[in-house]
C-alpha cells in the first residue's frame, strides 16, 4: 500500500501489537479490538508482528485475517519486542500508530485519547502508569519497585522527565514513526527507551497520558536476564547518541 512515499486509502489509526507465544491471550484481544475499532467513525487496521513463538500463535492470527479484513500478520524468526515493534510500525499505514501489548493491560477504549483532538501538536504520545491521574490495578509491589529503579536509570542516563517509559502502549504520528524506526537499533526490550530517545533527539516532545492500567501476572520479560540487558542497552544509547547513530543525516542518506 505504500507507494514512492505515498500512502493510498490511508486509515487514521494502525494498532501494532507485537506477539510472542500468545495463542491464549491474543484472540480475546483481536476480538475486543475488532469490536471496538467497528464502533468508530475513523478507518483503522490491525497489524500483529510474531516472532520466535513456540505455539500456534502464528496461524491462529492468520485464521482472523479471513474474517477481519482490515487486519495483517507478520512474522519474524528472531525473537525481540522491539524486533517485533519496529517490523509493524514500517509496515503499518496508518496516520496515527499505536503499540498496544498483546494483554489490552489497558482497555482498548483509552486509545482516542492518543488521537486527536486530545495530544494538542504532540506525535509521541505515550501511556503512562505514573502521570497524575493513572491507576495501577493488581500489580505486586516487587514489579512496581523493579519499575521505579529502573526508570530512575532511564531519567538519569537518557530520558529526564519522563515518569513511565516501559508501558506497553505508545502512539507515533505515522511519518514521524518511519522516520524514528528506521533509526532504531535495538531488538530487545530497550528499544522503548531507545525509540522515546531517538523521537527528542529528532526534536519532538513525548506526551505521557495517564491511564488505567490492569496487572497482569502472565509475562514474556525474563525478570534477571532483561533487567540486565536493559541497563547495558541504556549506556549503549548513551553511546549511540554520541556517536551520529541517530542522526536526522541518516535519514536522508538512506532515502
Ligand atoms: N513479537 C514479539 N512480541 C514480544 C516478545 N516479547 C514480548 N512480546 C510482546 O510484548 C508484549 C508485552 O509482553 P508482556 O509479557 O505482557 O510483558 P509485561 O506486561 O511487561 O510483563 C506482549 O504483546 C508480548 O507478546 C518477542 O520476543 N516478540
Ligand atoms: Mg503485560
Amino acid at each position: 500500500m505504500k507507494e514512492d512515499g505515498i500512502i493510498l486509502n490511508q486509515p487514521l489509526l494502525s494498532i501494532v501489537i507485537p506477539a510472542h507465544n500468545e495463542e491464549h491471550r491474543l484472540p480475546g484481544t483481536l476480538e475486543k479490538i475488532f469490536e471496538f475499532l467497528t464502533s468508530q467513525e475513523y478507518a483503522a487496521e490491525i497489524v500483529v508482528v510474531e516472532n520466535g513463538s513456540h505455539d500456534r500463535t502464528l496461524e491462529i492470527v492468520q485464521e482472523y485475517t479471513h474474517c477481519i479484513n482490515f487486519l495483517r500478520v507478520f512474522h519474524e524468526e528472531a525473537r525481540g519486542k522491539g524486533l517485533a515493534v519496529r517490523r509493524g510500525m514500517l509496515e503499518a499505514v496508518g496516520q496515527y500508530r499505536f503499540i498496544c501489548d498483546a494483554d489490552l493491560s489497558m482497555p482498548i477504549e483509552e486509545v482516542n485519547r492518543f488521537l486527536p483532538p486530545h495530544i494538542g501538536d504532540h506525535k509521541v504520545i505515550i501511556g503512562s502508569r505514573e502521570a497524575p491521574g493513572a491507576v495501577r490495578y493488581n500489580e505486586p509491589t516487587y514489579r512496581h519497585v523493579i519499575g521505579r529503579v529502573f526508570n530512575t536509570m532511564v531519567r538519569v542516563m537518557a530520558l529526564p522527565g519522563l515518569q513511565d517509559t516501559q508501558c506497553g502502549f505508545k502512539c507515533f504520528e505515522g511519518r514521524l514513526a518511519d522516520e524514528v524506526f528506521r533509526l532504531q537499533t535495538m531488538g530487545g526490550m530497550s528499544f522503548d527507551v531507545e525509540v522515546l530517545f531517538i523521537a527528542r533527539r529528532l526534536g519532538h516532545p513525548v506526551l505521557e497520558v495517564p491511564i488505567d492500567w490492569y496487572f497482569n501476572s502472565d509475562s514474556r520479560v525474563r525478570l534477571v536476564e532483561d533487567s540486565f540487558r536493559m541497563a547495558l542497552d541504556l549506556i549503549q544509547i548513551r553511546l549511540n547518541g554520541l556517536n551520529g547513530v541517530y542522526s536526522a543525516k541518516k535519514l536522508h542518506k538512506e532515502a
